[in-house]
């Protein structure tokens, strides 16, 4: 892989970034992700993303959730481990999560941040702080990325790798421009932004373009418009975080997560077809298309 160059995903790169086996490794090999996300109405996004990263192989998945939903997420999840943080009156996070969240992050290899957590200016406020102090590398995605809008300026004072994985209508908020301006140079923003931001750039939707900050471009052509599904988003904001916790690249990580996720899609469409096509087909699907890389 040289940067400047553009690349098609293909099974055989995945492979070559797979983090291999051997026989005596234990969980903590595997890494810990900490996933931030959810309020009240969106405890899916939030399960939906820490099973997914739990599905791609981390070793141990804990999800921290506004008090108000936490029982439900504990109920939906076996698997992953979950904890209460402070909330406001509308049921997201308030600020005075904050330093939980940061001890939290400090014993955990990569953050998930963002699906669900809703777009009031608390929770503006609260991600911007974290990403700030933030010394784990981070996957900020959805209401992460809404808050942001107009504040763009804080991706180049992050510190840690940074993915960002915006549909296109969250890169319209987030550039100013409206979606059909994304649509139309799709290619050439991500590329730009990923310059600009100093992240990794994943512009969503059919063709995902995955852009670095050195000027790699990768294009992604595997999914299915059974795709554009409630949850589909949060599920690949879960597989990029598990693959980061096993010691990938946040580059390699979102390019392989794009593909496997859509292989995901197509495996599952075979069976369900386009209409029928749920969020949590895609994690059901998973083991299948991460059994083909082992
Ligand atoms: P338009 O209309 O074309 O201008 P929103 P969201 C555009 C959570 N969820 N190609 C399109 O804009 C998420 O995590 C919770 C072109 C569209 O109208 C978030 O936190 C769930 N355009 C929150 O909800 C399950 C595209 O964006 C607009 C495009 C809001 O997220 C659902 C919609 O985007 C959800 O994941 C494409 N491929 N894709 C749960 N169960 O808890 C999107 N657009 O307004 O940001 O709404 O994505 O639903
Ligand atoms: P989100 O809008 O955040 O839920 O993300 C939707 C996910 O589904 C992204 O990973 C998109 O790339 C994928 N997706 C949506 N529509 C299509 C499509 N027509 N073809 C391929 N992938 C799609
Ligand atoms: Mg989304």
């Amino acid at each position: 892989i040289t940067s400047g160059f553009r690349y098609l995903i293909t099974d055989r790169l995945v492979r070559d970034w797979w983090p291999r086996r051997t026989g005596d490794e234990h969980k903590g090999n595997f890494g810990r992700v900490l996933v931030i996300a959810g309020s009240r109405g969106m405890s899916g996004a939030a399960v939906m993303t820490a099973q997914a990263a739990a599905r791609s192989g981390a070793g141990l998945v804990t999800l921290g959730v506004p008090a108000g939903i936490h029982d439900i997420a504990e109920t939906k999840l076996t698997e992953v481990m979950t904890f209460p943080l402070p909330q406001n009156e509308r049921g997201a996070l308030s600020s005075a999560a904050l330093d939980e969240i940061m001890d939290r992050a400090s014993n955990s290899d990569v953050l998930a941040l963002g699906p669900g957590l809703g777009t009031g200016d608390e929770t503006a406020e609260l991600v911007k702080e974290i990403l700030l102090k933030l010394k784990i590398p981070c996957v900020l995605d959805a209401d992460g990325l809404n808050v942001l809008a107009g504040k763009t300026d804080i991706f180049k004072a992050v510190q840690p790798e940074l993915v960002l994985t915006p549909h296109p209508g969250e890169m319209a908020r987030l550039t100013g421009r409206n979606t059909d301006q994304i649509q139309n140079d799709r290619l050439g923003i991500a590329a730009a932004k990923a310059a600009q931001w100093g992240a990794v750039v994943v512009l969503k939707g059919a063709g995902t373009v995955v852009a670095s900050p050195d000027n790699t471009l990768f294009i992604n052509n595997t999914g299915n418009p059974g795709m554009a599904a409630g949850g589909s988003g949060d599920v690949l904001t879960g597989i990029i975080s598990g693959f980061i916790a096993q010691g990938m690249s946040a580059l390699h990580a979102a390019a392989a997560g794009v593909y496997l996720h859509g292989q995901a899609g197509d495996i599952a469409a075979r069976d369900k077809g386009l209409a029928g096509l749920l969020a949590g087909d895609l994690l059901e699907q998973l083991p299948t298309v991460l059994k083909i890389m082992e």
